[in-house]
């Protein structure tokens, strides 16, 4: 799984007959993440089968859609290929309840996805509800009385059925994002596993398989974990607070503070899975293109301390104004303020080279120790100004500074904090 540790920010695709509703059903608004309006309002499957006879996603552009992930710096993509409303967005022989079978549309944009992805060479893995399936009888729901349902003829005649497609139609899966696992059992989960391994071994298992057996775990939205876990992990993240489609919620994270976290988390050691949810005709919503190609131009000119970065040991203090990301040889000093210089204390590594990342304009540095004895890195702006440096970066600079230096030996070292 190198290539995932690797990559650290994906694309996060929430799109299926919920996209059309766009938060809204029968004059009435909801006020949870719009995928799951057929469960909050109720709708019965007769009824919301009618929604897909209206679907026709005209708009839906696969290769547009791939060229604002590889413009944003995204390694990886992750689209729904079945969510909790059981509807499969692509060719499925095991349903009727499909996009190509149920809805005027006929075409089937996984595939085309998919094909995007490989010609463009950026992988792709796919979304699937394993355990809630509010279209089939046996299939489970949060909330409801899930003891009548038999399961195992929803594992056997539904979900393994479409998971052996989506492995077998579609060319390399990056990893299948499980979600949800609900009362399923441990034995139940490693089925899944297992059968996922099988048709392709290299294929990835989001955590929320259940029962710990994800090849890494998944955190609610925007948790970010403080301090270092066991397992790999990844942030599933909203840019606004619906993953499919609403089209009254215009409360957009701005592309600041999606840099931020992606820095915050990658400074960690996560990944930072970013959502977008294109509507009922498959358009990207405007404000979502454009916070990402703001996203791009940071990751323009400093994916190198990003992408392939590996967790730094525990920094001892919280900064306050910027993180630390790093490789072999290299820390990334990530600057998010204005400040009239840079300081590191209790940091022992010795430097040999300092420059601005996405320009490789060279700083003034200096190693010394503190009046309290403590090893301490300085570094100055060309000239003691920020804001000309910050200039000359143009949009690469914008939200964050990033300062590389080079230094002797290949991982950091820091001095613990000794009052
Ligand atoms: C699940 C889905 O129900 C939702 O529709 C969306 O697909 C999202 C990515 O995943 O929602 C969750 C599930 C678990 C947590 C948060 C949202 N969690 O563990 O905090």
């Amino acid at each position: 799984m190198q290539w995932w540790l690797d990559a650290k920010f994906g694309l996060f695709i929430h799109w299926g007959l919920y996209s059309m509703l766009a938060g809204e059903y029968k004059g009435r608004k909801t006020n949870n993440i719009a995928e799951w309006i057929i469960h909050d309002f109720q709708i019965p499957p007769k009824e919301y089968e009618h929604i897909a006879e209206q679907f026709d996603p005209k708009e839906f552009d696969a290769e547009k859609i791939v060229q604002l992930a590889k413009k944003a710096g995204m390694g990886y993509i992750v689209i729904t290929s079945k969510h909790h409303e059981g509807f499969a967005m692509y060719d499925s022989a095991c349903s009727d309840y499909t996009i190509v079978k149920s809805t005027s549309f006929g075409r089937d944009p996984i595939r085309e996805l998919a094909q995007a992805c490989q010609r463009e060479g950026i992988r792709l893995g796919f979304y699937y509800s394993q355990a809630q399936d509010w279209y089939d009888e046996n299939g489970y729901e949060q909330d409801a009385d899930n003891e009548a349902k038999n399961f195992r003829k929803y594992l056997d005649e539904k979900c393994k059925p479409q998971l052996r497609e989506l492995l077998t139609q579609y060319g390399p899966v990056a990893l299948i994002w499980f979600d949800t696992p609900l009362i399923m059992t441990a034995e139940e989960s490693k089925e899944l596993r297992d059968l996922v391994k099988e048709l392709q071994p290299e294929c990835l298992v989001s955590g929320r398989i259940g029962s710990g057996l994800g090849d890494y775990a998944s955190t609610g939205d925007n948790f970010i974990p403080l301090l270092p876990t066991k397992k790999p992990w990844e942030v599933p993240a909203t840019l606004n607070h619906t993953w499919g489609f609403n089209k009254f919620d215009t409360a957009w994270k701005q592309p600041e503070a999606i840099v931020r976290n992606l820095i915050k988390i990658v400074s960690r050691g996560g990944n930072y899975l970013l959502n977008i949810g294109p509507d009922g005709l498959g358009r990207v919503p405007e404000e979502s293109q454009r916070i990402l190609e703001e996203v791009g131009d940071f990751m323009q000119g400093n994916a190198e301390s990003i992408v392939g970065t590996k967790a730094l040991p525990v920094y001892p203090y919280d900064l306050g104004w910027g993180y630390l990301t790093g490789r072999s040889g290299k820390v990334y000093i990530h600057v998010l303020e204005e400040k009239p210089m840079v300081q590191l204390l209790n940091i022992v590594s010795k430097m040999k080279k300092v420059y601005l990342l996405a320009s490789g304009e060279e700083l003034k540095f200096e190693q010394r120790e503190t009046c309290e004895g403590d090893a301490c890195w300085n570094i100055w702006w060309p000239n003691d100004d920020q804001k000309a440096a910050r200039e000359r970066l143009g949009a690469a600079g914008k939200v964050d500074m990033v300062i590389c230096v080079e230094i002797e030996g290949e991982e950091v070292e820091f001095e613990p904090i000794d009052f």
